[in-house]
């Protein structure tokens, strides 16, 4: 008997041939069209991991800012890594180019940008998060505490979380960066400005750039003192 997948595999096949293929539509073999469909139910998988991560997020958040009386999360973002930079991850890896080694050998396929007002509230965030029974913590860098070189600033969580679907339960891993407004602001900076595209040459602008997350971070330690203060106020009045 034909499994599910191989059902809707055989009945898109016919379509899926001619809109990749058009006039060579036979020279696309029935491997590629396979490896094509098995990519889309993959990034399916990682799109459902996102929604459940998500939703668990916005439930701490709601039920945060009542008993911090401010919202823990400014806002949540996420993204599905495309195809060219998965590709080309695993060819920088030296992993295989298959659909098999994506879920293998990469971590953030499934990613998600948490953006917090306070230094504090990223805190409190990560722990409520990790201390849910189905969330599994793989890995965690806390480029805050340690900042790159570059003066990034950021906590990265790599987790996996059960994801449930018709037939059988599957284990997703997800990224989780969470920072504050200001960090993310030198962040998305300096993706556009300089991440990609580092070299030996432009060190002064390295400099310059690392400078600016310093008085960012600088900035942010003042906010969050500010707000222990007036916390501390509003408690002993
Ligand atoms: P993109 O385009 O943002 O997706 P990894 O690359 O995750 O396998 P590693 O070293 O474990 O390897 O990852 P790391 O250092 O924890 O950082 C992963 C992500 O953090 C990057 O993803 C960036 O999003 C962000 N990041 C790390 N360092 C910097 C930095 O100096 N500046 C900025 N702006 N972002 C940084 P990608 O996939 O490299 O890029």
């Amino acid at each position: 008997m034909k499994t599910m997948d191989e059902a809707r595999l055989s009945e898109r096949k016919e379509v899926l041939r001619d809109f990749f293929g058009g006039a060579d539509a036979e020279q696309l073999s029935d491997e590629m069209i396979r490896n094509l469909f098995q990519f889309e139910e993959l990034m399916l998988k990682y799109r459902c991991a996102i929604r459940e991560v998500t939703t668990k997020l916005e439930v701490l958040n709601d039920e945060l800012s009542s008993s911090l009386a401010h919202n823990p999360i400014e806002s949540i973002q996420s993204r599905i890594k495309r195809p060219y930079s998965i590709a080309r991850k695993l060819n920088d890896l030296g992993r295989p180019g298959t659909v098999e080694s994506i879920a293998q050998n990469l971590n953030d396929v499934a990613g998600i940008r948490v953006i917090c007002p306070f230094i504090n509230d990223i805190y409190d965030v990560a722990e409520m998060l990790l201390r849910q029974d189905d969330v599994v913590l793989i890995s965690k860098k806390d480029y805050i505490r340690s900042p790159k070189p570059s003066g990034y600033r950021s906590l990265h969580l790599i987790i996996e979380i059960p994801v449930f679907f018709s037939t059988q339960k599957e284990s997703i891993r997800v990224e989780i960066q969470i920072r504050t407004v200001a960090m993310d602001f030198w962040a998305s900076l300096e993706h556009q400005l300089y991440y990609k595209s580092r070299s030996a040459v432009d060190a002064d602008i390295a400099r310059e750039l690392y400078l600016c997350a310093e008085t960012i971070a600088q900035t942010d330690q003042k906010m969050q003192e500010l707000r222990d203060r007036i916390e501390d106020e509003k408690n002993k009045g």
